[in-house]
């Protein structure tokens, strides 16, 4: 059986996994209707990331015999005053999803739940992935300024921009 508060930790987790996907599906649809169409394909791509995440967590959390609980959704913020309030707002939540991960990671050791331990491994190295992601994407944010034209090679080449390199696997 999964120890109890680890399985809490993994819910309340799971639902910041489905508010990220939200957040991001969000931010896509702004970014679709105000013209980036090149990042508005980045942040779909990320938001059904985050949903992988999600539902990564909640068949572990079956699987070991706890239940895992489906949150309701929570409307996100619909609007935002630039691309570079956006990618902000991305950094520092990836940035309180990684202390949240280490939370998690904490709990595991002081449970003695090795096996979760094991799994949230996975989750350690997503946010340093996704953390150093997002600084590169400000880095071009902020070489490119106000400038309409190097903002506009900007959204084209975030269009191609690799989300996160490792595979969510769902086994
Ligand atoms: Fe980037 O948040 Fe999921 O783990």
């Amino acid at each position: 059986m999964l120890n109890k508060r680890v399985e809490e930790a993994l819910n309340e987790q799971i639902v910041r996994e489905d508010h990220s996907s939200q957040l991001y599906l969000a931010m896509a649809s702004w970014a679709d209707t105000n013209g980036y169409a090149g990042t508005s394909e980045f942040l779909y791509r990320h938001s059904d990331e985050e949903r992988l995440h999600m539902l990564k967590m909640v068949r572990f959390v079956n699987e070991r015999g706890g239940k895992a609980i489906i949150p309701g959704v929570e409307k996100p913020a619909q609007d935002f005053a630039s691309m570079k309030q956006i990618f902000e707002e991305i950094q520092s939540h990836e940035q309180m999803i990684t202390n949240k991960i280490n939370e998690i990671v904490q709990i595991c050791l002081e449970e003695k739940d090795f096996t979760t331990h094991n799994f949230m491994q996975w989750y350690v190295s997503e946010q340093l992935e996704e953390e150093a992601l997002i600084s590169k994407v400000l880095d071009k944010l902020k070489l490119a300024g106000e400038d309409k034209g190097a903002l506009y090679m900007f959204d084209s080449d975030m269009e191609k921009m690799e989300g996160q390199q490792s595979n969510p696997n769902m086994a």
